[in-house]
């Protein structure tokens, strides 16, 4: 069933990029730059690890335990199938919404471990299609070298590398590469002028994709 979407509806702008990438720092100022242009906009992100699902992905992540490599993609997956109701009213109400991480990095950080690309795309097949995917562009050497990675599963060079290899296959025409090395302030203007035109668009009432 389609979204009678007559009305305004917020827009789904979602973060993308290798770790230390900038994510989670440009989320939070561009919501905040929203909020004070009185745009209603809230930062979300995933994994949520709030959630049952999201503390077993978080014990996961922090190596605390284990679980192989398919049932873990599941997992990202169903914490994005939890929220999707959640997420389709609030856009259904004209809140815009900034992701940190979607499943595009589903895809991809499964997809680097080797499992087959179709197979890891088929669980989100269904959630709400993102309107705007903001890809943060960075080699993995400059984001390393950001106080360095943490402690984390997937916080290594050879690995963010062939992450990166298929974050390029994933690419399609909501997608703008954002060069991410620039200074915070440099990019945090690019993701505005970018946001702020996607928010408009939407905000003419074109429909929810799914
Ligand atoms: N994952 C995720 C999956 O495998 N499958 C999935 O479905 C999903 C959703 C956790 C991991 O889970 C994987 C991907 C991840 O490996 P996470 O909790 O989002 O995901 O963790 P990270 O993405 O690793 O979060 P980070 O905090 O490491 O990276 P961010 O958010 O990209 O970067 P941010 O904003 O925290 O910045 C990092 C540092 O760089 C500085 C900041 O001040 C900060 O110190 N910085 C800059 N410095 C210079 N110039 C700039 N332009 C800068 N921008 C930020
Ligand atoms: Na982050």
């Amino acid at each position: 069933a389609g979204l009678s979407c007559a009305e305004k509806r917020g827009a789904l702008i979602v973060l993308e990029g290798l770790d230390r990438s900038g994510k989670s720092s440009q989320c939070a100022s561009l919501v905040s730059f929203l909020n004070k242009q009185g745009i209603s906009a809230e930062a979300w992100r995933f994994p949520d690890r709030s959630t049952a699902i999201g503390s077993m992905i978080s014990s996961y992540l922090s190596s605390s335990a284990d679980l192989d490599d398919c049932t873990v993609h599941l997992l990202f997956s169903a914490n994005r199938w939890e929220k999707r109701s959640v997420m389709e009213a609030k856009l259904k109400e004209g809140t815009t919404l900034v992701v940190d991480r979607y499943s595009y990095s589903g895809v991809a950080f499964s997809a680097a471990k080797g499992l087959d690309l179709n197979w890891c795309k088929a669980p989100d097949q269904g959630l709400l299609a993102a309107d705007l995917v903001l890809y943060l562009n960075i080699p993995p050497e400059v984001a390393a070298a950001r106080g360095g990675y943490g402690g984390e599963r997937y916080e290594k060079m050879d690995f963010q590398l062939e992450v990166a290899k298929y974050y390029k296959k994933l690419q399609d025409s909501t997608w703008q590469t954002i060069d991410a090395t620039k200074s915070i302030e440099e990019v945090q203007e690019d993701i505005k002028n970018a946001s702020l035109r996607i928010i408009a668009e939407c905000s003419e009432g074109q429909e929810l994709l799914r």
